[in-house]
């Protein structure tokens, strides 16, 4: 009698306990994914249910009431048309409005707003870009002792890199991950891809982590922690951190940080983890037609560069790596990033670096997958993209190479064209008119982000080594089917629109399909 009144009540007890955590998790984390879309683009069809950009930053500023964390490469809220070295500089007012460069002066006004209410502000970015560099958060910073910023040079960490990661952290539980920079430019000229979460205190946690870890490099002297190491896997001598698994282990100092990586020994290159760090953080997705309902996929955090890294999280380029080889038996990966080399930009030694065309080759090979990849052409479009990206296109020829190969996967690549990208920067210039249509910076796809049939991955990291390995980027990733498929639908908007336009194979050997 005792024993069965006690056990019902233990059950009672659970089913409680399990319906509240059950039920409070299900109501609290939500996650919308945020594009920009520049103006002028009538012929690209709007998938219903993302949110922009500009709303976005305008929320996380204008609902944060302790805390707000920003990280950024540059600020540039604020547009300047009549600064002779700006590039708005000559638009009229007229024009400035309909560039949509309001938005960028309303974010900026959201973030003042969030400092006079006496909310802690951190500020870390880059060294800001020509002509204001810094100007902007160290204006917020300045007289308010509630807002702290902070420059941090990678440069002196890593050779050459910068931080690079787009990052809002709103009282530890709202935030944005993207391609969106602080920059007017970003909200309605620039197409970006980024996710909102909102009450997801369980995710902002881990990557408050990571933001802090970046504070406390920033107040630290880079010299007395930095070496120069034989980098077996990419082949040069290259400045890192002495905790870096680059140095061996008895030369290797201990991470100043309070989140230290994985221990291991000496290894020749950044080890692949078999077993990444996931969460089952259930996800509503009120932004997906069909969508609404929480449930527990996986999700993961991949950070850059490794040498940053805590706990079990996997670096960003396994992360990408990884997702473009979550595709299924003749499904398809879409690869949408701004910037396409294989190979490095920025150092001293260039550095060769396949790992993304080969996972891509690989899946197309032994996978049968489709691949589909769009890279943006605009006014600073690297040189030699094309030659990589042609190189690419020749796995559709080695994969036929042979009558006894069984490889029946394609690659397929575009270019994305924003209207205007041709015509951009200051409408006037030494007092006489230039004809550009469109501010410098402006009329181009800036997002970073790969979706296979199952897994989704939204970056902020350029696909070109030094962003893997000497600069500062975070990505999200999920398995949740909805942002899986969301993501598919925006990728899918833009190839399909006319600004899409494939890039050719190389001369004379065309692959006939
Ligand atoms: C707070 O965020 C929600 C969406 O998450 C938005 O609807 C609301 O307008 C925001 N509030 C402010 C004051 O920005
Ligand atoms: C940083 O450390 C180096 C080497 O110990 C030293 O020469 C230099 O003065 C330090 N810089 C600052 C700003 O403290
Ligand atoms: C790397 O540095 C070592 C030690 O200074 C030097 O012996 C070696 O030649 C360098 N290798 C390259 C490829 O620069
Ligand atoms: C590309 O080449 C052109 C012409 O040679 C040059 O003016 C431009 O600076 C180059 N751009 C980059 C990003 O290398
Ligand atoms: C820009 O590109 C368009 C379409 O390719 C072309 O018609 C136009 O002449 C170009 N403008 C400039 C300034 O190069
Ligand atoms: C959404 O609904 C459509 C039509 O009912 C269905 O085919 C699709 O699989 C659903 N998507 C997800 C992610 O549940
Ligand atoms: C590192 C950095 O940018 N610091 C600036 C922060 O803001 C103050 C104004 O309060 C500037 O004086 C600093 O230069």
């Amino acid at each position: 009698m005792k024993l069965s009144l006690l056990i019902s009540v233990l059950i009672v007890f659970c089913q409680l306990s399990l319906s509240l955590s059950s039920s409070t998790q299900q109501a609290k984390c939500k996650a919308w994914l945020v594009q920009s879309i520049p103006t002028d683009m009538p012929q690209l069809s709007l998938v219903p249910g993302v949110l922009s950009t500009a709303d976005v930053f305008r929320w996380l500023a204008g609902n944060s009431t302790k805390r707000l964390d920003i990280m950024a490469q540059y600020w540039q809220l604020v547009a300047e048309p009549d600064d002779p070295r700006s590039g708005d500089f000559g638009y009229s007012k007229e024009e400035m409005q309909r560039f949509g460069a309001q938005e960028g002066l309303d974010v900026y006004k959201a973030i003042e707003n969030a400092a006079d209410r006496n909310v802690r502000v951190r500020f870390l970015q880059h060294s800001g870009v020509y002509p204001d560099y810094t100007k902007e958060p160290s204006d917020v910073a300045s007289g308010r002792p509630n807002v702290k910023n902070v420059t941090l040079l990678l440069g002196n960490w890593w050779g050459s890199g910068i931080v690079h990661a787009k990052v809002w952290i709103s009282d530890r539980r709202d935030m944005y991950i993207g391609s969106a920079n602080n920059d007017w430019k970003s909200l309605t000229q620039v197409k970006e891809v980024g996710i909102y979460f909102a009450g997801c205190r369980k995710i902002a946690k881990m990557v408050e982590i990571y933001y802090n870890n970046l504070w406390t490099l920033a107040s630290l002297n880079a010299s007395e922690y930095t070496t120069t190491a034989w980098d077996q896997q990419w082949q040069i001598n290259r400045t890192v951190p002495c905790w870096s698994y680059f140095v061996p282990a008895k030369e290797r100092c201990r991470s100043p940080l309070p989140h230290p990586f994985l221990k291991l020994k000496y290894v020749a290159d950044y080890p692949t983890l078999s077993d990444p760090f996931m969460f089952q953080v259930p996800l509503d997705t009120p932004g997906y037609s069909n969508g609404t309902t929480a449930s527990s996929y996986s999700s993961y955090l991949s950070f850059a560069p490794p040498e940053l890294l805590f706990k079990n999280f996997q670096t960003d380029e396994q992360a990408w790596v990884d997702t473009i080889k979550s595709v299924g038996t003749r499904a398809v990966v879409r690869i949408n990033t701004m910037d396409w080399l294989g190979q490095s930009q920025y150092t001293k030694q260039t550095v060769y670096w396949p790992s993304l065309s080969s996972a891509i080759s690989e899946v197309v090979f032994s996978k049968k997958a489709t691949v589909k990849l769009l890279v943006a052409r605009w006014s600073h479009f690297i040189n030699n993209t094309d030659d990589y990206l042609k190189h690419l296109l020749y796995t559709n020829v080695l994969c036929h190479s042979s009558s006894r190969n069984h490889c029946k996967g394609r690659v397929e690549i575009k270019y994305y064209e924003v209207p205007g990208y041709n015509s951009t920067g200051p409408a006037l210039s030494k007092g006489s008119r230039t004809g550009n249509t469109y501010p410098g910076y402006t009329r181009v796809n800036h997002g970073k982000y790969a979706v296979s049939d199952v897994r989704a991955h939204i970056g902020t990291s350029n696909l070109v080594w030094d962003y893997f390995y000497t600069t500062a980027g975070v990505s999200f990733g999920t398995y949740d089917t909805a942002i899986v498929s969301q993501l598919q639908q925006i990728f899918d908007a833009d190839w399909n629109s006319p600004y899409a336009v494939p890039v050719e194979p190389l001369q004379g050997l065309a692959f006939a399909s």
